[in-house]
């Protein structure tokens, strides 16, 4: 167990760590009421390096009702011009202050420096220059109108788009910075304010948003950070009736609970859910591919994505060369912190997280799979788990069946197209897909049939602000990314006019 003082890190990021740390609401710095705080974890080393408020029912009410007020107040005074530029510059903060936003994420989250540099940075940054453009591209529709009552009245009517108000934004642990942007900045784009409550587990670079919000001259109250555990602050959030709607990325089971909550008080919600996503190799597939799916597809950031390749289908002919190939893989990965680039398996965010995974992979075997690789921690005080091969899981194994947010591949033999949609098919979700073929037909026929919210071929886990991202079945309700993730924050008003 290291301390944060023995940590990697640059002196800004040990300062900040060292700091006292406060919630953003209206623009000011907020210790929880109760002065409860919760822990911060190392995973790479297992210790605490931080403390951050255990914010609950009564921080959410006062940040919802500073987003309100910001909603009616000055924020809704400012042009869609106004804030494209706002959102322009709060996308060159994160590069401007990247070392501490990355080394605060590989700390906290554990991921390696390099994904928390290109994606939690990166792609923050990116993401948000996309949505700017957007708030100024904002736009209705004219209607031709049959009803013409009194007889001969003519009428126009038009279509406006509005903020749908306040938004409570929940995001999970996997991709901290990410998630958030994905919310925040298509609900600022479209005028809407926001209550942000990041994962108990990973609060930090939420904190630190906060605090970057204020300094590019949002105004006060216009995206507000409360921190504090699910079942506490994220309950009081999702049910909290001065929202206007909620966006919500975690598991299908809070995801149902969420939507409940939401619509006992007609809040609009949409939710990015859990996944169980087929990988799906033809026997005609470039086997020049099978190592960058095994290492982008399922491995990358260790498995702790949504939309992991945990189900890889392969045609029965290539089956055995694929197992090899990704046993192969498996037991070459370096396995270490973040910090080191030179590691490809970095510490899963916690110890439940981990006790999670062992233990679906030991319920795994006991239904009857066989561990070809990894399939256990390493030693140390770290949250590590060995990346992993599981081979022979009849279709009800949980493994198969369960989303495991973990490094575990699990690989599965099939006879024709028609068996790989069947198969690709049997799960409750369906939040992505891969097709691996150099046959275009092939590539075509499988993605129309899976039930996927996005379908790849010849690749895995790419994502673009500009292509719609979210799922079918119980993967969620709703698409981020592109047009729509800023339509999912406005409401439309019908005006009709007698001329
Ligand atoms: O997720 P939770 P957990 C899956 C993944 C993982 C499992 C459990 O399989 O192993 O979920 O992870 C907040 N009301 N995914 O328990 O609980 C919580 O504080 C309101 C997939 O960490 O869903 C956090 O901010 N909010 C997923 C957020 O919900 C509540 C990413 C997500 O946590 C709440 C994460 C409640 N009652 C986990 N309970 C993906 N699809 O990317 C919790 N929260």
């Amino acid at each position: 167990v290291r301390s944060s003082s023995e940590l990697p890190v640059s002196e800004a990021t040990r300062t900040f760590l060292a700091a006292e740390h406060k919630m953003t609401i209206g623009g000011r710095d907020v210790a929880a009421a109760s002065g409860a705080t919760i822990p911060v974890y190392d995973p790479a080393a297992g210790g605490t390096i931080a403390a951050v408020p255990a914010g609950g029912k009564a921080e959410v009410d006062a940040a919802v009702q500073e987003a309100r007020k910001a909603l009616s107040g000055p924020w809704s005074k400012l042009r869609p011009a106004d804030r494209e530029r706002l959102l322009l510059k709060l996308a060159d903060a994160p590069e401007a202050d990247g070392t501490l936003l990355a080394e605060l994420e590989t700390a906290n989250n554990g991921q390696s420096i390099g994904i928390a540099r290109a994606i939690e940075v990166g792609a923050s940054a990116e993401h948000l220059r996309y949505m700017a453009g957007w708030a100024t591209k904002v736009y209705g529709q004219t209607l031709d109108v049959s009803i013409a009552v009194p007889p001969g009245t003519r009428y126009r009517a038009m279509t406006r788009k509005e903020p749908v108000g306040v938004v409570g934004a929940i995001v999970p642990w996997n991709f901290p910075l990410s998630m958030a942007i994905w919310k925040i900045a298509p609900a600022l784009a479209a005028g809407c304010t926001i209550v942000l409550k990041p994962a108990e587990e990973t609060p930090l670079t939420a904190l630190r948003l906060g605090q970057i919000i204020r300094e590019v001259g949002f105004p006060e109250g216009v995206v507000n950070v409360v921190t504090g555990y699910g079942h506490e602050a994220g309950a009081a959030l999702a049910s909290h009736p001065g929202i206007d709607k909620v966006a919500f990325t975690g598991s299908t089971e809070v995801g149902k609970i969420i939507g409940r909550a939401a619509v006992d008080n007609m809040t609009r919600f949409s939710l990015e859910l859990g996944g169980k996503s087929p990988m799906v190799m033809f026997d005609d597939m470039n086997p020049g591919l099978i190592g960058t799916a095994a290492a982008i597809g399922v491995y990358f950031n260790q498995g702790q994505v949504c939309t992991c390749g945990s189900r890889v289908l392969v045609q029965k002919s290539i089956y055995d060369k694929v197992a090899e190939a990704f046993v192969g893989v498996a037991n070459t990965l370096k396995i270490g912190s973040g910090f080191d680039l030179a590691n490809q398996i970095n510490p899963l965010v916690s110890k439940k997280q981990q006790s999670r995974v062992l233990g679906l992979i030991e319920k795994g075997v006991s239904e009857g799979a066989r561990v070809a690789a990894g399939g256990a921690a390493t030693d140390g005080n770290g949250f590590f788990v060995k990346p992993t091969v599981i081979l022979g899981a009849k279709p009800d194994n949980i493994l198969v069946r369960e989303e495991i947010f973990g490094p575990v591949a699990t690989l599965m033999p099939f006879d024709d197209m028609d068996d790989a949609i069947r198969q690709a098919n049997d799960t409750v979700y369906g939040l992505s897909a891969s097709v691996w073929s150099r046959d275009i037909n092939r590539c075509f026929s499988f993605a129309d049939a899976v039930k996927a919210g996005t379908v790849w071929v010849n690749m895995h886990n790419v994502v673009d602000p500009n292509m719609p991202f979210g799922g079918f079945k119980q993967s969620g309700i709703g698409r981020e990314h592109g047009a729509t993730a800023v339509d999912n924050y406005l409401e439309t008003k019908t005006i009709c006019v007698a001329l």
